[in-house]
């Protein structure tokens, strides 16, 4: 499976292309839609999502309510565009152009974005920078997962942090089901205190960041590979999440804490039993060793810097003018964190079918499914 995202924040439409898919998976606009709805929800969100209400268009690669194994190409439409086509229209226009941006915002794209691409009006980069693109990648996403379900994976996830305030304590799978949409945060002390938070950042024309994290159950053992340095899973894994808008770091189970303890507080000990097989007291490791599921859960957390457009803007140069003065001010959220949960899911997804489609193929899901159903039957007879 492979995909590429385009649009801009107020063209038009978001649009993804998805192919390797197999053929024969039940898909409905509903099983997008679904997580499309999650990514706007979001405590912290700003006015756009009050505009949008996201629903996909699938216009090629279903049929009759399956996947034909074709290219998917999905479109969301955004209805903010009427208000934009003057801004953002294709053709060329009478008369200079409307809502540029020449003071850029530090954290954003728009500086190293307009330097890189010899743009001076940062619109030209920031329409495409814009976290609306996860838009694209949720709804891929939610293909990718529903091909995980017919192997048995499900993926789950929640808000461990938001600005200063952290959840305590370990966070299990079934922790992170029947949270509220607005603030997954498994921790009701917590989820107060970081309500409490975002209501005073916005009041100070500020914004926070914080993290998430993406947790999958039931992936088989020997996903990804050891051999070669881009087929590590937790690699790849990196490259998911860390191209999500904002992100700045990422860890794979415990990966931080063992950094700081010694070899023996930092592996998971192996156990056997004929109804279980091998398996770990522990997952430090996140499901992942040398680069290859373990047959743990895969836990993924990803760390999100605050949003870069501020109310109380920080001092910027002017990119035409080169005199100094606030970056500019656009429409923005005071937090995404919520939102970078459901996208986390689909980046874990988006990962996860990937190397589920190299180790078992098929061009159809019935002979993915045999393939898999074969080599599980294979670890288990070990
Ligand atoms: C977003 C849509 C954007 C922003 C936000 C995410 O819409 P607009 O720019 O019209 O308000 O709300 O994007 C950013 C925070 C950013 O820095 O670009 C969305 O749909 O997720």
């Amino acid at each position: 499976m492979r995909f590429l995202t385009a649009g801009e924040s107020h063209g038009p439409a978001l649009t993804v292309i998805l192919e390797g898919c197999p053929a024969g998976l039940d898909l409905s606009p509903a099983d997008i839609d679904r997580h499309l709805a999650r990514r706007q929800k979001g405590f912290g969100r700003g006015a756009r999502q009050r505009i949008e209400e996201d629903r996909v268009q699938i216009l090629s690669g279903v049929r009759h309510g399956q996947t034909l194994g074709s290219p998917i190409s999905l479109m969301i439409p955004n209805r903010d565009h009427r208000a934009w086509s003057r801004t953002m229209a294709v053709e060329s226009i009478e008369g200079p152009a409307d809502r540029t941006v020449t003071l850029p915002r530090p954290g954003h794209a728009d500086l190293a974005g307009a330097l890189k691409y010899d743009r001076h009006d940062a619109r030209d980069i920031l329409e495409r920078a814009s976290a609306r693109e996860t838009a694209a990648r949720v709804a891929a996403g939610a293909v990718a997962r529903r091909l995980l379900e017919e192997a048995g994976i499900s993926i789950v996830s929640c808000v461990v942090g938001i600005g200063p305030v952290e959840v305590a304590g370990p966070v299990a799978y079934d922790d992170c089901l029947q949270q509220d949409e607005n603030l997954p945060m498994p921790d009701p002390e917590a989820r107060a205190r970081a309500i409490l938070e975002i209501e005073a950042a916005g009041e100070r024309g500020d914004t926070l960041g914080g993290k998430i994290l993406v947790i999958a159950a039931g992936v088989p053992p020997g996903l990804g590979s050891h051999v070669q340095w881009d087929r590590k899973l937790d690699a790849r894994l990196a490259l998911h999440f860390m191209s999500i808008q904002s992100v700045k770091a990422v860890e794979v189970g415990d990966g931080v804490a063992v950094s700081a303890s010694s070899g023996k507080n930092a592996h998971d000990a192996i156990l056997y039993s004929p109804e279980a097989g091998f398996h770990h007291p522990t997952n430090r490791a996140g499901g992942v060793e040398g680069g290859v599921t373990n047959g743990g859960e895969i836990r993924v957390a990803a760390y999100l810097k605050p949003l870069a457009t501020l109310m109380e803007p920080l001092p910027s140069v002017d990119l035409n003018t080169k005199a100094t003065g606030k970056a500019q001010i656009e429409r923005s959220d005071v937090c995404a964190v919520p939102a970078a949960a459901v996208i986390g899911e689909a980046a874990m997804a988006l990962c996860l079918s990937e190397v589920l489609q190299e180790k078992f193929g098929g061009d159809s899901l019935g002979e993915l499914l045999q393939n898999l159903r074969a080599y599980r039957d294979q670890v288990r007879r070990f």
